[in-house]
């Protein structure tokens, strides 16, 4: 019977296309199966995969304690809504917070949702605690952000793609450079009413841009100076990404709002959160803000133990190491290339500029050459590759791909 024969990769291709909404240009492999660093096509190819999910797989696909942790969780209670208390969200709020050193923890599914709670958090905290005036709040936040997806987010997005034709927005922020401390000041010095400044420790979507050295830690003292709250979203850099648990541990920078998703589930279950101590949390009153999802069972059990990885598995440690091999091993290739000019990054969060306009598809084919090698990485922008493997990876391992990637660099050069 047809239905029962394996689906080739075209086929596959061809039903998502019929089938599915096109808010996506996938590149063109069909996954059917990851263990650690690797995934398999259904075709039975295997990869290296480079992307992590963009950054959510930290711990390496299908680790067993985190499946294990979300099997027996699934076959014991899966959703009580918050409407009741369940057995799992409370310790995995103790342990989430003294894992990152806040008091309180306000649990989310998806990295957008976290975001736009931190966002009404600062709101709140703004017009209840600093004492501006209602709807007067403002939030300074960074051209070439990326956020999420909602309708406020994009609000003070400058992509035209993600905002085109989805107006109308939401009010109440202000853009500024990122990595421009003047611009901060000059904002916070003019303007009364700001509540909040919202950065990515590393823009990631910008290209993996790794902001000068100082610039969180002096962004930082600026937001206290003029009683701003500094809200950090480590959605994609957060959970040992850049080489250290957070980002903005590098500049030893408390975010008062720190938001967290993709790899706080290893990428097994849609989990995100907002952590705080509780004079900012505290604004935060029952029927303010909630979610059906937001801390169930599962995604608690989860979040423990995907943060127990990363933490017995030395992952930061292991970013921070590799991260450096691999900056290293392709800058040296790229002395001697006319194809790839830079790699930047932190820890094990890196991109290579390549030699040609931001308009040209030149990235993309590489990608797809990196493939037909065994290697999946995403092209971020026309001419720049994002390289972020699961952070389970060894060195042996990674000296592999550099090999795979530069001698794929080669075939493309001029
Ligand atoms: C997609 C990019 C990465 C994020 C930061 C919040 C969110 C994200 C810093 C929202 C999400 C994703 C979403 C993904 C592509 C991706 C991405 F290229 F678009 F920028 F990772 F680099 N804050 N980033 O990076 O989290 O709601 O998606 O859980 O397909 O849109 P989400």
């Amino acid at each position: 019977m047809a239905i029962l024969e394996k689906k080739s990769s075209k086929d596959l291709i061809e039903l998502e296309d019929k089938y599915g909404a096109h808010n996506y240009h996938p590149l063109p492999v069909v996954l059917s199966k990851g263990e650690g660093v690797y995934v398999w096509d259904v075709e039975g190819k295997k990869y290296y995969d480079f992307l992590s999910a963009y950054s959510a797989v930290n711990q390496g696909h299908c680790h067993p304690k985190i499946v294990g942790a979300m099997v027996n969780q699934a076959q014991t209670l899966t959703l009580t809504s918050r409407a009741f208390y369940n057995d799992r969200l409370g310790e995995y709020e103790k342990f989430a917070t003294e894992f990152f050193g806040y008091d309180k923890l306000l649990p989310m599914n998806t990295g957008a949702e976290a975001v736009e709670t931190g966002l009404k958090l600062c709101r709140k905290w703004a017009y209840e605690k600093k004492g501006i005036a209602e709807n007067d709040a403002q939030i300074v936040v960074c051209k070439n952000n990326f956020h999420g997806r909602t309708t406020t987010i994009i609000s003070f997005s400058n992509d035209p793609v993600a905002r085109k034709n989805f107006g109308p927005f939401t009010n109440g922020f202000i853009k500024i450079d990122y990595d421009n401390l003047e611009q901060l000041e000059e904002a916070l010095e003019n303007n009364k009413n700001i509540a909040g400044f919202l950065v990515e420790p590393i823009q990631g979507e910008a290209g993996v841009y790794v902001p000068s050295e100082g610039y969180l830690s002096k962004a930082k003292a600026l937001c206290e100076k003029h009683n701003v709250l500094f809200i950090a979203d480590e959605v994609q850099t957060g959970v040992a990404r850049t080489g250290k648990l957070l980002a903005v541990n590098h500049e030893d920078v408390k975010p008062d709002v720190l938001i967290l998703g993709k790899a706080l589930s290893g990428g097994a279950y849609p989990v995100s959160g907002v952590l705080a101590d509780d004079r900012i949390m505290d604004v935060i009153k029952p029927g303010n803000h909630g979610s059906t999802f937001g801390g169930n069972p599962v995604a608690a059990a989860v979040a423990v133990a995907a943060l127990e990885v990363v933490r017995d598995e030395k992952l930061a440690e292991n970013a921070e190491e590799l991260g450096q091999l691999f900056r290293a091993e392709i800058a040296k290739y790229i002395e001697t290339s006319n194809i790839a000019t830079l790699v930047r990054g932190k820890g094990l969060l890196n991109a290579i500029l390549i030699n040609d306009s931001e308009e040209s598809d030149t990235a993309w084919n590489i990608c797809v050459a990196l493939k037909e090698n065994g290697l999946l990485a995403k092209p971020t922008h026309g001419n720049i590759i994002r390289f972020a493997p699961p952070l389970v990876m060894n060195k042996e391992q990674l000296l592999e791909c550099v090999g795979i990637i530069t001698k794929t660099l080669k075939e493309f050069e001029k």
